[in-house]
């Protein structure tokens, strides 16, 4: 059966609304390669339909990929762990070789050193019980780190093929098209976007007569706040740039917006520093502890803007959250957000969409 080269879905000509639609008479001329008219509209006005992934049963290609005993390269969001990681993974593949990639460490600024977050990566797939030992931190947009991971799938490729499995968005298809474009030197042609669910098949790129890697849908996580969002905020919340640390010293009885995702209460401790860690498009405000409630509700849809009333519906009801900190640095987590870095000591009260998983952890930075 044909399939749309960017996504993977099978080809149908008869419901403009579904998946792989393409019109009969652009499949007459292009029966061999074409793109559906969902990539079409991604590709060219960045502009998908409204065509999702949530529907997809995950269950059958994880059957697949965990039978056929292959490489499993287990990409994460090395800007959100907590969002990207799959718990399950031991699970989905007991007798598969695993490699773990986190992905898009140029979010960083340049200043970071890769070593030290790759300890981290390590010791926080290891908290969870996974065992990453040998796991990559790279950049898509990096040609050494792209030859560095086609080394790391040769060295542990057990047949074939390698699959490339884990969430939405954390840049799985990105990297196949750059390995396949180092390896062939032509662009690979799979579709790309800030929206989640791009991916809808399993989408086979082959690169040498002994390796084909194979791209997945990506999981949709429904802990993580892109989920929740319009198309036009998700891929706000998805950077591509360097994320430009915003720094707050705060006193008790301040309180910090980030948007209108959520904010955190400063409500007592020393003067501390606050460090934002989000994209560059969120607005992220100071106001002063007992003027919270009123400024919220006064100022969602100007000043913070992002969710809109629509996506507040979706994400429903706030949870709160009582975290002290201090010697030692730590970081407020926001899953699909970013985090908070918090360096002084105090308590925080942190409040969130409830449908969103807010978590602390030792800072990574
Ligand atoms: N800054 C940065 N952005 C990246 C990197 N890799 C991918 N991206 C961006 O992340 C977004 C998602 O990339 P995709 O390759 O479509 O992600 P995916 O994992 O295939 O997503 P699904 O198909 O939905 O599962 C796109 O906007 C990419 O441009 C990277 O290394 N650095
Ligand atoms: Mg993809």
């Amino acid at each position: 059966m044909s399939k749309c080269r960017g996504c993977g879905a099978p080809v149908q000509t008869t419901n403009p609304g579904s998946r792989g639609y393409v019109r009969a008479d652009v499949l007459k001329r292009r029966e061999d390669s074409f793109y559906c008219e969902r990539c079409y509209n991604i590709i060219h006005y960045n502009r998908p339909l409204p065509i999702g992934a949530e529907d997809l049963d995950m269950r059958e290609f994880i059957a697949a990929v965990a039978e056929s005993k292959a490489l499993v390269v287990n990409v994460v969001d090395v800007f959100d762990l907590e969002g990207t990681y799959v718990p399950e993974i031991n699970d989905y593949f007991p007798d598969n070789p695993k490699l773990f990639v986190a992905n898009k460490f140029d979010l960083f600024l340049p200043s970071v050193k890769r070593g030290k977050i790759l300890a981290y990566v390590r010791a926080f797939f290891e908290e969870k019980g996974i065992d990453a030992a040998d796991a990559l931190v790279i950049s898509a947009r990096d040609r050494e780190d792209i030859d560095a991971l086609l080394a790391a799938i040769k060295s542990r490729q057990t047949g074939r093929e390698a699959y490339f499995f884990g969430m939405t968005n954390v840049g799985k298809s990105t990297l196949i098209n750059a390995l396949v474009g180092r390896a062939k030197k032509t662009p690979g042609e799979i579709t790309v976007s800030g929206y989640i669910g791009t991916t809808l098949d399993f989408i086979e790129a082959p690169l040498a007569p002994d390796l084909s890697l194979i791209d997945m849908p990506g999981i949709i996580n429904a802990r993580q706040a892109t989920n929740y969002l319009d198309y036009a905020n998700q891929k706000k919340l998805v950077s591509k740039k360097p994320i430009r640390p915003r720094v707050y010293q705060l006193d008790p009885g301040q309180t910090l917006f980030i948007a209108g995702f959520g904010f955190l209460k400063f409500i007592s401790g020393s003067r501390s520093s606050f460090v934002v860690y989000a994209a560059n498009a969120l607005p992220v405000h100071r106001t002063r502890l007992e003027n919270t409630g009123e400024f919220y509700e006064r100022h969602r849809d100007d000043i913070l803007k992002i969710p809109n009333p629509a996506e507040r519906e979706r994400l429903g009801k706030f949870a709160r959250y009582d975290f002290t900190f201090g010697p030692e640095k730590v970081d407020i987590t926001i899953s699909g957000i970013g985090f908070v870095t918090l360096a002084g000591a105090g308590r925080v009260e942190v409040y969130c969409f409830e449908k969103i998983k807010v978590g602390i952890r030792k800072a990574i930075i």
